[in-house]
This record gives C-alpha cells, structure tokens and sequence, in this order.
C-alpha cells in the first residue's frame, strides 16, 4: 500500500525500501548512509544492474529540508521508475550506471514535520539556549558560509557554528566521500519555485562545465514542461551539497531541483500533486542523463 496519492512518515519509507530490497534483490540492497544526532539512521538503496563491478554512480537524494515533503516522494518514484518502467530509453538510462538513492536524508528534521512542526527545515541539534537545528544545506565544507547563509543559531538558514556540524551531513558526506570518485551525476531534490539550479553559489564565476550543464538544463526543463506544461527556469544556488560535491570531487552532472508549485501551497503541496509532479520531474530527470550518457 505504498505509492504516489499520499505522503508518508519516514518509518513507511523506510519499510517500502526494506521491501524493495527484498523483492529485487540482485539488484538493489539496504544502505545506511549515515546517522543523525536523534541516532536515526539515513537509510537508501544501492541499485545496481551490473553489480560486482566498479560502476559509475549518481547519487539522488530528498529532504534534506525537512518540510519539503515533495522531494522524498519524487525520489521514491524515481527509485521505483528505474526498477520497473520498462521503455527501452528508461532501462537504457536505469541499467548504464549503479544508483544511491536517499528519499530522506534529515530524518530527525523530517520526523519533526510529522509529529511536531509541518513548517520545519533544520536538523534537530541544539545550538545555544534558545534554537535548534542548523540549515543542513548550509552545513557542507565547500565555501562554508561564503554567502547566503546566516550566522543567527535562530535563522532558517544558519549553517552551524562550522562546516560539517550537523551529524547527519558530517557522516553522509563520509558515506559520499567513499563511492566519491565513481559519482558521476549528482541530483537533490527541493522545494518550491519549479527551478533547476546550477552550482556554484559563492562566486559570480562560471563553473568549468556550466555551459553544457545549462544547455542540457534547457533541454530538461522542456521536457518537463511537455506533460502538464509546468514551467521551470534556471538559476544558480548557493552554499549546498552539490557545491561540496562538485567542488570535492569534481562531479559533472549537479542539479538541484526545486520542485512545484510557485507559492500557491508552498511547502503544503496538496497529495493530489505528488503524482504529476513526479511523472513530469522523471521526464526531465532522464533527458538529463541521456543527454550527457549519449552525446559525450
Ligand atoms: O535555500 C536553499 O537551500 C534552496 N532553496 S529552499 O527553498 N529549498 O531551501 C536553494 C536556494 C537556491 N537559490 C536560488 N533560488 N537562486
Ligand atoms: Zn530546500
């Protein structure tokens, strides 16, 4: 009774990945991608069709703030589309390269959505007397705190008294430094604005590739225009995951997404949008790799 109408706590994630596992399971196994200061575990799966191999890899995740509840459910359709949509473009996209897929990677911010505070962003650790939580996307070691982020332990975006303080970025960021140089791609999901980000955020300078990064940009954004007519731009972020990513290993394909709507709901995306909204980001998501996979 898992699917796309509704959204999910993180423990009926959890379950339909551990299910995933075990029903596919030449091809998929349980990761832990690191811990939480609450003593959660970030929990994805490997996907592999060729495993036992050094493949090259992308690495996807969600919710790395909490209340953009959107992104976990695109990443779980994600998941289960390269599993089971059976086009031969998909499969080609799905079965070229291994897949590390996180739908919640702040899973102390995310319970708190659900039990607590719908409105929540941060991590959940106590810095000073009065706030909790850092911006976990302010938090990388890569131009910490170069711009866009806010030193106020009170603000929605303050990155933490230092780069990698947050337990649940610090030992992510050690489970991507090991598969680091087979990542190929790297993609976080976000809402809202329906935009396609580029990096990087601390500099007016272009990265090395930003030109076919745009280019192929362009063309995933018309791709997911074509179903439903959702309009995205592009524009350039600041300060996240994929800075550090690029910036550390060099990755070449880094998008982040921010996902619908454009204000209307917000963070509070109505359950009857998961759906489209996945259907179309999928679209896009593929035009992307198949661009860089088959005209290099
Ligand atoms: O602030 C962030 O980390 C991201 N936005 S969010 O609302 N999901 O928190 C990315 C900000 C990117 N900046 C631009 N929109 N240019
Ligand atoms: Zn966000």
């Amino acid at each position: 009774d898992f699917g796309w109408t509704d959204y999910y706590t993180l423990e009926k994630i959890n379950v339909w990945l551990s299910n995933l596992a075990e029903q596919y399971a030449d091809n998929v196994s349980l990761i832990k991608g690191g811990t939480s200061y609450e003593g959660r575990d970030i929990i994805g799966v490997h996907v592999s069709f060729a495993p036992g191999n050094e493949n090259k890899s992308v690495f996807v995740d969600g919710n790395i703030h909490a209340c953009e509840w959107i992104s976990s459910a695109v990443v779980t359709y994600i998941l289960n589309q390269l599993l089971t949509n059976t086009d031969p473009n998909v499969r080609q996209v799905a079965e070229s390269h291994d897949w590390y897929i996180f739908p919640v990677i702040n899973p102390d911010g995310f319970v708190y959505t659900h039990t607590t505070d719908r409105a929540w962003r941060k991590t959940r650790v106590p810095h000073g007397d009065t706030c909790v939580g850092a911006d976990p996307n302010r938090n990388w070691g890569y131009h910490y705190n170069e711009g866009g982020a806010n030193n106020d332990p009170c603000s929605n975006n303050y990155c933490g008294p230092e780069a990698f303080s947050e337990p649940s970025m610090k030992s992510l960021s050690e489970f991507i430094s090991a598969i680091g140089e087979s990542l190929e791609g790297y993609i976080s999901f976000h809402s809202y604005s329906q935009i396609l980000l580029l990096p990087y955020g601390y500099t007016p300078d272009h990265l090395d590739n930003y030109d076919e990064l745009y280019a192929v940009g362009l063309k995933a954004i018309d791709a997911l225009a074509q179903r439903y007519g959702t309009e995205y731009r592009i524009d350039i972020a600041s300060g996240g995951s994929p800075d550090w990513i690029k910036g550390t290993f060099g990755t070449r394909i880094t998008y982040i997404y921010e996902l619908r709507d454009t204000g209307e709901n917000g963070f509070l995306l109505p359950a009857e949008q998961i759906l489209p909204t996945a259907e179309e980001t999928f679209d896009s998501f593929i035009t992307i790799f198949q661009d860089f996979w088959t005209s290099v």
